[in-house]
């Protein structure tokens, strides 16, 4: 699939620091002389929207189950890339993604342990061979991210899974980030100063490709 503009994706657990990553990559990318399009997932369409609040709150009373979250995270991923990431590449604008399909993998396959061939050829029914051109994966020990999050405000319905859970999400981000040449690795247990200076770094070496 030919598509002009880049498309960048940051990862990582909870409270990993994604929002002032987005926040440094945005102004990096404007700052080259292109134009951005913020995107986040689950979300970034009015529908996929409504799916992001049916995965992080449940449906009313109703339990979201392991079958149900990961559909629901690829149904709102179809929308979002037929609809707005790449109709936004074909027009020569880059697309930062807060979250892609690196989440599902770490989070379904590693998190909720699903079947990694169920994910596999969901992926492949919704994306076939599109990637990202360039992933930050922002690292955090599960017990800070979580504790960084807590102190933001009240925790939704992944967040409050237990500790082992995110053990295994980040174990798997771990591995996945390893296999991907396009992916960088920021050890966010820095300070946020340290932290501010690899994104640039990563960004900088990018966009100088
Ligand atoms: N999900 C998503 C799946 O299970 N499968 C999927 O396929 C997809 C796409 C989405 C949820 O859905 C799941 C994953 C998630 O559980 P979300 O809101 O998009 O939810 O993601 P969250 O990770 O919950 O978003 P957060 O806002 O918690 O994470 P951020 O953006 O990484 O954290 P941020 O930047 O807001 O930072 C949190 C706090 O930490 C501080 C910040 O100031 C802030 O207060 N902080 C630091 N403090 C000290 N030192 C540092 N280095 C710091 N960096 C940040």
């Amino acid at each position: 699939m030919h598509t002009s503009g880049k498309f960048i994706v940051i990862e990582g657990l909870e409270g990993a620091g994604k929002s002032t990553a987005v926040a440094i990559i945005t102004q990096a990318i404007c700052a080259a002389g292109y134009t951005v399009v913020n995107t986040r997932e689950p979300g970034g369409t009015a529908m996929a929207e409504a799916i992001r609040d049916i995965v992080k709150h449940d449906w009313q009373e109703e339990k979201v189950t392991v079958e149900a979250e990961l559909l629901l995270m690829y149904a709102a991923r179809a929308q979002l890339v037929q609809n707005i990431i790449l109709p936004n590449l074909k027009k020569g604008y880059w697309v930062l993604g807060d979250r892609h399909d690196m989440s599902s993998q770490a989070y379904q396959g590693g998190g909720r342990q699903v079947d990694q061939n169920m994910i596999e050829n969901l992926r492949a029914i919704t994306l076939k061979n599109f990637r990202p051109d360039f992933t930050l994966y922002m690292d955090v020990e599960p017990q800070e991210g979580l504790k960084r999050a807590k102190g933001r405000g009240e925790l939704d319905r992944i967040e409050q899974e237990d500790l082992s859970f995110f053990e295994r999400t980040r174990k798997q981000y771990l591995f996945l980030a390893e296999q991907d040449t396009n992916c960088v690795v920021i050890d966010t247990m820095q300070s946020m100063q340290s932290v501010h200076k690899d994104v640039e770094l990563a960004i900088n070496q990018f966009l100088e490709c």
